[in-house]
């Protein structure tokens, strides 16, 4: 049986002992999650799966379901759609196709699986040499989020861009995140536009991916993964990435914006906000490096988790941590949010347990 080292923590500006076991999912590579609260009164998410070898984005060909009444024991309900369920003839040296970053939800009595298109094709070049890239959102239905899904719509019209997220406000309007910070309602029928796509305005210029929206006492909460840092190379191995798992939040009246910054929402494992090295031994942790991030926050009986990922499983797997193939073979980890009086976001430091 796997198991993390623990690593005892100084301080942390989380719940203490942490509770939650993280990362949460630790027979399989996760990434991606995105939490709701089911009609059983369970939260459920779907999430990427990134091969046991790694291997890059483009192996990422399946989602998984799993389910949960404390976020920390989580049932695995299995593959729920795959590659073959988007492009069954496809002939992979045409094109690739992958499947990043989905989201599930329930609504009059179905659910629905949005996922990103993604498809790289291979005889389509760019100017520089690499294959053109083309992606879109679509959504997939089934009656039950522990079954497989089915296409119902393979393009949502008016959509261009990776990482969707939904929304439902307490007017039971349904919104559609996507892209670089685009957002439209969702028709009833919960696979058309209902209006223009518009450029969610959120007070930064620091968006690289990932939107998701959540609600609480009025307001709304924008966050995303942040575009800060620099890339990491084996060469250079003290050229660490401080900032690459950042995700950081946006906030205001309306989930159409527009929405001010509103600060750091979760940062990397063993960091004091922009102070560098804070609770660890650094010579001592191996898994510091995540080379990516995605953020998802559900409401369960009354508290608010942030759902992100971390590549502490396969670093320590691994024993190294500049190794490519831990890019994606991610874990997905939970944490307590934890708000200031005036509403805005104490930040959440990774943790592993
Ligand atoms: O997991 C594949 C991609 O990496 C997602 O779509 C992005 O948000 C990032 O997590």
């Amino acid at each position: 049986a796997m198991s993390i080292q623990v690593f005892a923590q100084k301080e942390n500006s989380n719940t203490e002992p942490y509770p939650f076991g993280n990362p949460v999912i630790k027979h399989m590579y996760t990434a991606d999650a995105s939490p709701h609260v089911m009609p059983d009164g369970r939260v459920w998410m779907v999430t990427s799966v990134d091969l046991d070898e790694g291997g890059g984005y483009s192996t990422m060909h399946s989602y998984h379901t799993f389910s949960s009444a404390d976020m920390r024991n989580w049932t695995d309900h299995g593959e729920v759609f795959s590659i073959e369920d988007i492009a069954p003839n496809e002939n992979p040296k045409v094109d690739d196709y992958a499947l990043w970053a989905p989201d599930m939800v329930y609504r009059n009595g179905k659910y629905y699986l949005y996922y990103p298109v993604h498809i790289r094709h291979r005889q389509d070049l760019q100017d520089n040499g690499r294959p053109k890239v083309t992606t879109y959102i679509a959504v997939a239905v089934s009656n039950s989020p522990d079954q497989k899904f089915t296409v119902l719509k393979d393009k949502i019209e008016g959509t261009r861009g990776i990482d969707p997220s939904i929304f439902v406000d307490d007017d039971d309007e349904v919104y559609l995140y996507w892209g670089s910070h685009w957002v439209a309602k969702l028709k009833d029928n919960m696979f058309e536009l209902a209006t223009e796509p518009v450029k969610l305005e959120y007070g930064e210029k620091n968006f690289m991916e990932a939107p998701w929206m959540h609600k609480r006492k009025g307001k709304y909460y924008f966050n995303y993964h942040t575009k800060y840092g620099k890339p990491v190379s084996k060469e250079n191995p003290d050229n660490i990435d401080r900032e690459k798992s950042r995700l950081d939040y946006s906030w205001g009246d309306s989930p159409m914006g527009p929405l001010s910054y509103g600060g750091i929402l979760n940062y990397e494992l063993g960091y004091g906000v922009n102070e560098g090295p804070k609770y660890m031994d650094y010579d001592y942790v191996p898994w510091r490096l995540t080379q990516s991030n995605h953020g998802g926050v559900v409401t369960y009986h009354g508290k608010d988790y942030l759902f992100y990922h971390t590549s502490a499983l396969s670093s320590w797997r691994q024993d190294c941590f500049v190794e490519e193939g831990t890019w994606t073979q991610r874990s997905v980890c939970v944490d307590e949010i934890r708000y200031n009086e005036d509403g805005s976001v104490r930040p959440v430091q990774q943790t592993v347990s």
